[in-house]
């Protein structure tokens, strides 16, 4: 796959959208810039750290000249300064609101603690926004397999018995990398 980084961007100067795009949401050391070099194939393109805050402006990644994977700053995440999240938290939410060429929302969760409260915040609002919306249980290799179904039944009650469309995924393993990529491509088809 080609892949071209875009550049960061504050909502004040987001590019012109010249092609569909996908965002990757959630909270803070999710997984997100990992999720999105599983995703391309490219071990360090988009920016990780174990440490939580990483990401701090919205960047892009064109891929193959077709499409463009969002990856945006994290939430929820307590150590950054009050006004840092503020902008953070406006920045993603005039994104996702206003974006016309924003196709379709993946929301990553940590497939060991989701949802926590916040979590549930954001599946509400995605929900309502009436775009495709995909959630992603990631880390699920630091799940044990026997606890894996027990978990995932977990979470299905947690959301409510709603209808939502989870994957599970490891950016260790590649697992769920092909399941994702298929409902992207559904998604912008769509
Ligand atoms: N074992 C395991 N570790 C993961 C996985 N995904 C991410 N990590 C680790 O989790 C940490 C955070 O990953 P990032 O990709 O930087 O998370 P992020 O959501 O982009 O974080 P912010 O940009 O700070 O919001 C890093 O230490 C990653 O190596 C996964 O699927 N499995
Ligand atoms: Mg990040």
């Amino acid at each position: 796959m080609e892949v071209e980084f875009l550049g960061s961007f504050t909502r004040s100067n987001l590019p012109a959208g010249e092609y569909p795009e996908v965002c990757i949401i959630g909270r803070s050391n999710v997984g997100k810039s990992s999720f999105i070099n599983k995703l391309v194939g490219r071990r360090n393109l988009a920016r990780t750290s174990s440490t939580p805050g990483k990401t701090r402006t919205i960047n892009m990644y064109v891929c193959d000249r077709r499409l463009v994977l969002v990856d945006l700053p994290g939430f929820g995440y307590a150590g950054v300064p009050q006004a840092e999240r503020r902008r953070w938290a406006a920045d993603i939410e005039h994104y996702i609101r206003s974006r016309e060429t924003l196709q379709a929302v993946i929301l990553l969760g940590d497939m060991r603690h989701f949802p926590l409260a916040i979590d549930i915040d954001a599946v509400e609002w995605l929900e309502a926004l009436g775009k495709p919306f995909l959630l992603v249980l990631t880390k699920a290799d630091k799940v044990k397999a026997s606890g894996l179904a027990r978990r995932q039944a977990d979470i299905d009650g947690l959301i409510g018995g709603k209808a939502i469309e989870s994957i599970r995924f490891s950016a260790k393993t590649g697992l769920g990398k092909k399941e994702v990529w298929n409902w992207i491509m559904r998604s912008l088809n769509a």
